[in-house]
């Protein structure tokens, strides 16, 4: 089935699918509705549209992206390794080499032309437009999620911005701390492409920033791809259908034209305000820090517009799924660069930074301390602070099974490695912020080559026994 194309039209299929609940009851988007939501998300209920959030004429949307079934229905798979095995197919091609393989490649190479954005005339996302002091943002719903927050927080945007030298389209998911009517920060961290176009752009730019999408769109945004690839192309390729993209009202930026609600504006050279505490997904509060000031200068919406929100803490919270989504889609890009690998897991836990579980097939000796390193010099993933290595026939997602071989086949004077390199800046824990120690684990066996007595076979039963004892397992009676 084809992903939803808009956010409606994903409420309608949660709604058909028994994955959404109504709730008609007045409810305070100031911590009521996230301590509602929190306790939905860790029952592994339904998405949560509020229909009358006080103080608010819009229904909040959250909890859309909470569980596995609803991620594989925004990508209308049955699992998610299904979204990477089309990504899979691209990366891997190869010159073909009969006519199938030349018909397969066309096929290919005409997902990605069809994926680019499609440049529309009029969007639903213009359906209202409000400029200067008409523009309110509390008229938004817009949630103050934990009780040390320092405002309410705009959680789940798709932030748009060019880069000034290469006129390359940016979208990123940053959280905005609403200011006032017309202010919000801009929470784009030091590792982040939205950032750069910033840095890049000298005085002021412009920005644009889109709530209320169809899911793979908005998830599109919180994807780490390489700065060069449009968030919104991938998303036209992930779902199989370009996006439609409209002109801004005030700016010189195309957005994504069936939002429910666009933010159009600026940032400024110099134009900071203290942003944050806010409650977040490592679980703490992220403390004060300087960031720019968004300035609105359009506020467009369809008529009835619905606002989506997402509620991050302690883990699990909702976009567990979301993370989860970026690990399983990709893997093949990873497994491009790094081909030993065989699988990894990123425990939701270790809120996505702290640890990477990654199981390889082992040719070589030190190939485990190679692929540490690469997971360190790989774009976002360098900020991982805990490498673990299991062989191939580990299930990384099994803990107990890593834990038997980090426990069983590390001398931790050999298998261990403590590196440096960058941390998230979000990481409260590091010496000094942005900068970290690195803690690598060699939990395979070793090879010859590495420094080990000779390495014992494991336990295992013969499979001529397994088959007879399943032959007669009624025969003993238990
Ligand atoms: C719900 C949610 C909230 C996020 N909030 C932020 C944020 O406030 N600041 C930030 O830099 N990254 C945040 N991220 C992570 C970025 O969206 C992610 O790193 C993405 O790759 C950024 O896009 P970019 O690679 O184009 O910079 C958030 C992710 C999610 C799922
Ligand atoms: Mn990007």
């Amino acid at each position: 089935m084809a992903p939803p194309g808009d956010l409606r039209e994903w409420i309608a299929l949660l709604e058909r699918e028994g994955e959404l609940v109504r709730i008609a009851a007045e409810v305070d988007p100031h911590l009521e509705a996230t301590e509602i939501v929190d306790r939905t998300v860790k029952a592994g209920g339904p998405a949560l549209l509020f229909e009358k959030p006080k103080g608010s004429a819009h229904p909040l949307l959250v909890n859309q992206f909470g569980t596995e079934r609803r991620m594989c229905l925004a990508f209308g798979v049955s699992n998610l390794d299904q979204v990477g095995a089309r990504l899979a197919d691209v990366l891997e091609m190869q010159p073909p080499s009969g006519l199938v393989d030349k018909l397969r490649g066309l096929k290919q190479l005409k997902s990605i032309a069809d994926s680019l954005p499609n440049s529309v005339r009029k969007g639903a996302c213009q359906e209202i437009v409000l400029q200067g002091d008409d523009i309110d943002l509390g008229a938004l719903p817009v949630q103050t999620c934990w009780p040390l927050d320092a405002a309410p927080f705009i959680t789940l945007p798709a932030v748009i911005t060019r880069d000034p030298v290469t006129g390359q389209r940016n979208v990123g998911m940053y959280r905005m701390q609403v200011l006032g009517r017309r202010e919000t920060a801009m929470h784009w961290q030091l590792h982040k492409d939205g950032r750069a176009d910033f840095a890049a752009a000298g005085g002021r730019m412009e920005v644009a920033v889109a709530l209320g999408l169809d899911p793979v769109t908005a998830y599109s945004a919180s994807a780490p791809l390489p700065k060069h690839i449009d968030e919104l192309m991938f998303a036209g390729f992930l779902r199989g259908a370009a996006v439609d993209v409209v002109k801004g009202v005030t700016v010189d930026l195309e957005v994504p034209a069936s939002a429910e609600i666009v933010l159009e504006g600026y940032v400024e050279q110099g134009d900071l305000t203290d942003e944050g505490p806010f409650g977040d997904h490592t679980g703490y509060y992220t403390p004060v820090e300087p960031f720019p000031v968004f300035h609105l200068t359009a506020l467009t919406m369809r008529r009835d517009a619905i606002y989506p929100s997402i509620v991050v803490g302690k883990p699990p919270a909702e976009d567990a799924w979301l993370g989860k989504a970026t690990e399983r889609i990709f893997l093949p890009a990873i497994r491009a660069s790094v081909p030993e690998i065989v699988d990894y897991d990123l425990p939701v836990e270790g809120a996505f930074h702290n640890c990477a579980i990654v199981s390889i097939r082992k040719t070589y000796p030190a190939q485990a301390k190679k692929v540490m390193h690469a997971i360190w010099g790989l774009g976002l993933l360098s900020l991982t602070k805990t490498v673990i290595v299991v062989d191939a026939h580990v299930d990384p997602h099994d803990y107990a099974q890593v834990a038997f071989y980090a426990g069983a086949n590390v001398d931790p004077s050999r298998d261990v490695v403590l590196a440096e390199g960058p941390a998230d800046q979000l990481d409260h824990a590091t010496v000094r912020q942005f900068v970290g120690g690195k803690l690598g684990i060699d939990a395979t066996a070793k090879v010859p080559g590495e420094d080990a007595r000779e390495w014992p076979a494991e336990i295992e039963m013969s499979a001529e026994i397994r088959a007879l004892v399943d032959g007669r397992w009624a025969e003993y009676g238990l």
